[in-house]
């Protein structure tokens, strides 16, 4: 099962995944985390990561497909993964395109999480309240939303296009979200 999950910032995407995990026996690969783990290294793409991050715009292309190649291509994906925060742009979608049909494993599934904006607002700064992540200061949230209104927006289209797209209403608790998911991918557990 390879399933990719899009939304935008407080869409629960991160959240979700890290439950669809358990109930789909795949990896959780989030671009996110990955980048966070760089900058806690402090590693020398971390140090390049870390400002971008900080004020809410993405890292470069070149970067991210690089350590989605290196992550794809470890043994534990064999079966398939849950891709969290990739693509976030066309030109991320079409790199994807082109290492999934080049390692063999089509994707299966595009998910939107659909959620509207005053929910996304609150959810984030509930999470800066509790977590303090250096990305989700207000001046931040609000470029990462412009971010995705302009790039990550027409990624969903990019699928909808491939036929490959599954919308699932992202508004509840976690519990109702993550039933909604596992209805929306059921024919595939099958
Ligand atoms: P991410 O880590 O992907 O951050 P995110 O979009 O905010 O999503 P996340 O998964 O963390 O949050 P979620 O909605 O689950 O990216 C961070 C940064 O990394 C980017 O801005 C960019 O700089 C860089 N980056 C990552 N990928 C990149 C790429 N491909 N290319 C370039 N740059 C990249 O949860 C948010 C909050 O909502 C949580 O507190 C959660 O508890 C809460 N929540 C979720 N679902 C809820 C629900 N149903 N009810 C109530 N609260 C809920």
């Amino acid at each position: 099962m390879r399933l990719v999950l899009l939304g935008p910032p407080g869409s629960g995407k991160g959240t979700q995944a890290a439950r669809l995990k358990e109930y789909l026996q795949v990896p959780h690969i989030s671009t996110g985390d990955l980048l966070r783990a760089e900058v806690a290294a402090g590693s020398p793409l971390g140090v390049q990561a870390k400002e971008v991050m900080a004020r809410g715009d993405l890292v470069s292309d070149d970067i991210l497909l690089g350590m989605l190649e290196s992550r794809v291509s470890r043994a534990d994906t064999a079966n398939g993964f849950i891709l969290d925060g990739y693509p976030r742009n066309l030109a991320q979608a079409d790199a994807l395109d082109t290492l999934l049909q080049k390692i063999g494993q089509p994707m299966d599934y595009a998910v939107q999480l659909e959620v509207p904006t005053e929910l996304l607002v609150e959810r984030i700064a509930g999470r800066a309240a509790a977590e303090g992540r250096a990305d989700d200061s207000p001046e931040s949230v609000r470029t990462r939303l412009k971010v995705y209104d302009n790039q990550t927006a027409p990624v969903i289209e990019f699928y909808r296009q491939h036929g490959q797209l599954t919308v699932v209403d992202g508004v509840g608790s976690l519990d109702e979200v993550f039933s909604r998911l596992v209805e929306a991918l059921a024919p595939a557990k099958e």
